[in-house]
Formats: structure tokens, C-alpha cells, sequence
């Protein structure tokens, strides 16, 4: 359990961690290299490839393999379907979208995948992955009964059914994008409710945001869409040192 080891030891140094997401279909090899070693440098503690938009797999294994010769986080894969286990990489969000509508997502896409992320090496970590709110690429590939973002308390029931199913990692996703991030009110009531790690993401793309996501409990936030909308480095660096030290 490499990755998950490291993730823990991360979170003894710092209040929070962030992972920055990569979309294999939006930047290309050169521009995703560039951008894994800059976010490293700036604290970013893994990076996530894939998404529920990305299918081409045969790009994305160039990708992580290209990525992964310029630094030393972890890349841990973030599918959105069969097609998003790929060689190379260091982990994988084993996820069930726990809240879909459609078993597909919840089990059968698993069993189709997990003979490859075995194949390959990748170490799955065991997650439920609860889309938030309606209208986002991740709740409509998904089919998604998305949890109402006023309605905490449901979220911190499927958190606590995953920690009763032995998933150590709840993913709760407002989806790439987002107009609304997760409110910090569902991330405290699910943090009550759940004892492993709790990675929170979807359209966080400021400093006051994030702190209060940390301060509610989030233990991990992605970012995926404010890099990519030409949001700089050194702001996703103020939102990295906001993070990590805030309590
Ligand atoms: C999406 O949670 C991630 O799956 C990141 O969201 O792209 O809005 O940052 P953004």
C-alpha cells in the first residue's frame, strides 16, 4: 500500500493535501508534463489523471507514462470508465459511484477493469464516489442520482454505508467544473460520519473556498478546471500553502 502510506504521512505533515487533476483530452503530452512538474514543485501532493470525459486510453497511457519520467508524487488514475485503467501509473481510485442510478457504475464497470489494474501493477484504492448536486459531466455519464448540495446528511449516510463496506477513501465530487463547490457544511457532516480519507473536488478555485473545505474536514481537494481556464501557478500555490497549513 505505497501510495496510500504516502498519503498518510502527507497528511502528518500537512492539514491538507492537494491533487491536481489532468485531463488527457484538454492538455497535450508536452503541456501535461510541464504542468505535473510545476504543480509538484508548489506542494501538490498527487496528480489525477483521467475524468469522465476522457475515453481515449490509448492518450492517456501516453500521457501517464509521460508524465511520470519528470516527477516523483504519485499519478493516481481517476476513471471514468473501463478506459481509464491504464499502464504506469502508481494507484488508481478503485471507485464506485455509489449514488448512480445505473449498476454499470457501481459494480459491473469495476469487474471489467479490475483484471487490468491488477495486470498493471496500479494499487486500487478503495473509494466512494458521490456526485454532488445535477447538470455536470460526472453526473450525466454517470447517471448519477446526484445528492442534493443541501441535503448533507444524506452524503454522510453513503459515506458511513462505504466505511461499513470497507472503502477507506470517500470522493465527494461536485463535478469538473462546478458552479458550486461542495458546501463545507456537507464536508463536516460527512466528516463526522466517516473515518478514513476525504478527498473533496469540483470547481474550488480560490483561497477563501479551499480553507474553509480544510477547516471542515476535507482532508485532500482537487483541482482540475482553474488550471486549465489559464489560472496561474503561483494562485494555485497560495491556495497549496492556505491548505496545508490551515486548521
Ligand atoms: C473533477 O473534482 C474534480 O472531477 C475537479 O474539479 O475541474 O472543477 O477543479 P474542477
Amino acid at each position: 500500500n505505497k501510495v496510500e502510506e504516502f498519503l498518510k504521512l502527507e497528511l502528518k505533515k500537512k492539514n491538507a493535501l492537494l491533487f491536481v487533476l489532468i485531463d488527457s483530452e484538454v492538455s497535450n503530452l508536452e503541456a501535461s508534463s510541464k504542468l505535473a512538474k510545476d504543480v509538484e514543485k508548489i506542494g501538490a501532493s498527487a496528480i489525477l489523471v483521467g475524468g469522465s470525459s476522457a475515453t481515449d486510453q490509448i492518450e492517456m497511457a501516453q500521457v501517464v507514462k509521460g508524465i511520470k519520467q519528470g516527477i516523483k508524487i504519485p499519478i493516481i488514475l481517476f476513471p471514468g470508465n473501463v478506459t481509464g485503467v491504464v499502464p504506469d501509473a502508481d494507484a488508481i481510485l478503485f471507485s464506485s459511484l455509489m449514488n448512480s442510478e445505473n449498476p454499470y457504475f457501481i459494480t459491473q464497470a469495476q469487474a471489467l477493469g479490475a483484471p487490468n489494474v491488477l495486470k498493471f501493477g496500479l494499487e486500487p484504492l478503495p473509494t466512494a464516489y458521490l456526485v454532488i448536486g445535477e447538470g455536470t459531466s460526472a453526473w450525466f455519464v454517470g447517471a448519477a442520482r446526484g445528492i442534493p448540495f443541501e441535503k448533507p446528511k444524506i452524503a454522510a449516510a453513503y459515506a458511513l454505508a462505504a466505511q461499513f463496506l470497507g472503502m477507506r477513501f470517500v470522493y465527494l465530487e461536485a463535478g469538473s467544473g462546478a458552479k458550486s463547490n461542495v458546501t463545507p457544511e456537507m464536508v463536516k457532516t460527512v466528516r463526522h460520519a466517516f473515518n478514513g480519507f476525504l478527498i473533496v473536488g469540483g470547481g474550488i478555485k480560490d483561497v477563501k473556498t479551499a480553507e474553509s473545505l480544510v477547516n471542515a474536514g476535507a482532508d485532500a481537494l482537487v483541482i482540475g478546471t482553474f488550471l486549465e481556464k489559464g489560472g496561474s501557478i503561483s494562485k494555485l500555490e497560495e491556495i497549496a500553502k492556505a491548505i496545508q497549513r490551515s486548521k
